[in-house]
């Protein structure tokens, strides 16, 4: 029985099982029962199955496709109607031709099946931050992942009236045929296709299509950010909170830096980080200052490296109530195990695709690179207080970072808010197993948006340099990198919990407690403001963490004028980002 009369919304269902043409359609309502029932058939044909109650109560496997195990950036589409509003940096195709070619796939797919029809809220329903979706879906894996990943409940039906104002998802794993795999965003009609994937950031779609290339849409015009960041809050031992935002690139940290327990001394002392949220932030100006929520309910996290020693929080995180994809079974407890989860891999246990394996005598990965949990928010040990805050909390500093190996140090200030704007924008990383597609070349990643920024780069950067005429008090930039290597290739920097000293210093900077020293990139820690007491780092790592190799740089500069040489035809690159790059180059020739 239909959960709403609403007149825009079911004659949009009529017209999406028109095309799918599904046996019948179920309305989930969020209920316990509901998905319970759900869960008991999805192990019923394989699709899910049920591991050790005992031991991950409520915990469920999921195996994917091997061929559909990350996100398709090539098969990512932003369909505007005019090619210019998507800009360089996106897959571009007209709306009429997508749907025309879409119906195609479309047609009959959910045929046999069962529709699924999610109404979901990004954030708690009702607030001022929150926004609506509902996704017709023929996969349970995607109902059970969107009731952890998201708010599921009728209730969404009261927050959309008799209004159409909500994101329309349409999903079909179809065959899931790598082929005719396509993720299409039409940002003018307020509507997501996704077919023949089966894969989280493809198909959850509140995630990466909804709260990032919708909302980034949403944001510009309604004077908003739609982010790819965690956010933290650090509470000092006097009881004072203060909070940061931080983007880094996919599989590049954010977890476990929003999940972060301080070094011994540090937790003696009193300092507690909070979790707010670990991939997505929406940050609205309020009275001169910004304000940010997560908009998500639950943790996709990376599973792999994910140890009781590099992230305990997370691992607590997924002991109840969680769906893990494409980690190995261990067959003598039914239980989960993953690469870095510790040194005793499982003799007698299955890989990711199912296949007998001997994590003691194998010489393949049991866990695929990009096997991921699905876990309640709720499970976090972590979690702020203040997560559910209806009108956010306020953003003390942006943290920008990637994976580099030598250029960037492990850490900088921005200058100001334009120079922080431009840090955003030269960001680069090496790719990680969170997209299809090579791993470990370093590309152009700004503000880890570029896979999921739903218009032009440049007018999203013309957006956040405009962002401070609502401030009063502009937020600090920093830019981390906890990934530089040495000649052998291994990382310089402890990182994890460790990383909570840079925070440190980063707090510092903000309160004006510390000095710093100016270079050409923008200011750098003064080596003996970074604690390092119990750290096993010298003083001497340190600093040559702290270099600036202006020979690299200048080089990267050439890197930076080659990616914005892109964007030249729209003619969309701010005026002051411009200025920023001239006044680094001189810098540098002058260093
Ligand atoms: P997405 O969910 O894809 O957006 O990823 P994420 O940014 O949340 O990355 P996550 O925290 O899951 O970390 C990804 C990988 O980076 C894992 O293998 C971690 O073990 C590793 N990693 C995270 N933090 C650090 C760090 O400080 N140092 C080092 N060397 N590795 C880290
Ligand atoms: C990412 O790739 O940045 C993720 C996982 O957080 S996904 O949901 O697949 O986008
Ligand atoms: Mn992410």
């Amino acid at each position: 029985m239909a959960l709403t009369a609403n007149k825009i919304i079911l004659d949009w269902i009529d017209e999406c099982s028109a095309l799918t043409k599904p046996d019948k359609i179920v309305w989930i309502d969020g209920s316990e029962e509901q998905l319970e029932a759900l869960r008991a058939e999805a192990c019923s044909t394989g699709e899910l199955i049920k591991l050790n109650q005992e031991k991950l109560p409520g915990c469920y496997l999921h195996r994917s496709d091997p061929t559909d195990v990350a996100r398709v950036e090539d098969r990512t589409f932003i369909c505007s109607k005019s090619e210019r509003d998507a800009g360089p940096t996106n897959n571009w195709k007209a709306p009429d031709e997508m749907y025309a070619q879409l119906s195609e796939i479309f047609d009959g797919a959910m045929k046999g099946r069962t529709m699924y029809v999610i109404p979901y809220s990004m954030f708690v329903v009702g607030s001022p931050f929150a926004k609506y979706g509902i996704e017709l879906t023929d996969s349970i894996y995607v109902v059970l992942s969107m009731a952890i990943m998201t708010r599921v409940t009728s209730k969404v039906y009261d927050g959309i009236g008799d209004s159409g104002d909500f994101i329309r998802g349409l999903h079909s794993k179809a065959q899931i045929d790598p082929e005719k795999r396509y993720i299409a965003h039409f940002p003018e009609d307020n509507t997501i296709w996704s077919v023949n994937s089966g894969y989280g950031g493809n198909v959850l779609l509140g995630k990466k299509c909804f709260a990032l290339r919708m909302a980034s849409v949403l944001g510009k015009k309604e004077r908003w950010l739609a982010e790819h960041m965690l956010i933290l809050g650090i509470e000092n031992p006097q009881g004072k909170t203060k909070y940061v935002a931080a983007a880094f690139p996919s599989a590049c940290g954010k977890t476990n830096l929003a999940m972060l327990i301080p070094p011994e001394g540090y937790v003696k002392d009193g300092w507690k980080v909070w979790t707010v949220g670990d991939d997505i932030a929406w940050v609205r100006p309020r009275n001169g200052k910004l304000y940010a929520v997560n908009p998500e309910n639950g943790f996709f996290g990376v599973a792999p490296g994910t140890s009781e020693k590099s992230n305990p929080n997370a691992l607590v995180s997924t002991k109840r109530n969680t769906i893990f994809t494409n980690v190995v079974q261990n067959l003598d407890d039914n239980t989960v195990w993953w690469e870095g989860m510790d040194k005793n891999p499982p003799e007698n246990a299955l890989d990711w695709q199912g296949n007998p394996w001997n994590g003691k005598t194998a010489s393949t990965k049991g866990a695929h690179p990009n096997s991921r949990f699905t876990a309640p928010a709720v499970n976090c040990p972590s979690l702020s207080p203040k997560w559910e805050k209806e009108d956010g909390v306020p953003i003390a500093a942006f943290i920008f970072g990637g994976r580099r190996a030598k250029t960037a140090p492990l850490v900088y200030q921005a200058r100001g808010w334009e120079h922080g704007v431009f840090i955003g924008s030269i960001m680069g990383s090496e790719t990680t197993a969170a997209a299809t597609g090579e791993v470990g070349v370093t590309r152009r990643d700004p503000m880890a948006m570029l896979p999921f920024c739903g218009y032009d780069m440049g007018d999203y950067w013309f957006h956040w340099a405009e962002m401070w005429n609502d401030l009063d008090r502009i937020p600090e930039i920093f830019n981390v990198n906890w990934f530089r290597t040495d000649d052998n290739g291994d990382f310089i920097w402890p990182g994890f919990g460790e990383n909570f000293r840079v925070l440190e210093w980063i707090l510092k900077r903000v309160a004006g407690e510390v000095g710093m020293t100016d270079s050409p990139i923008g200011y750098l820690p003064k080596p003996e403001d970074i604690n390092l007491d119990g750290s096993g780092v010298s003083i001497g790592t340190l600093k040559d963490l702290l270099t600036v190799d202006t020979a690299l740089w200048k080089d990267e500069v050439k890197g930076i004028k080659e990616f914005y040489k892109k964007f030249e035809k729209n003619n969309t690159i701010p005026e002051a980002l411009k200025k920023q790059l001239a006044t680094l180059e001189e810098r540098l020739a002058n260093a």
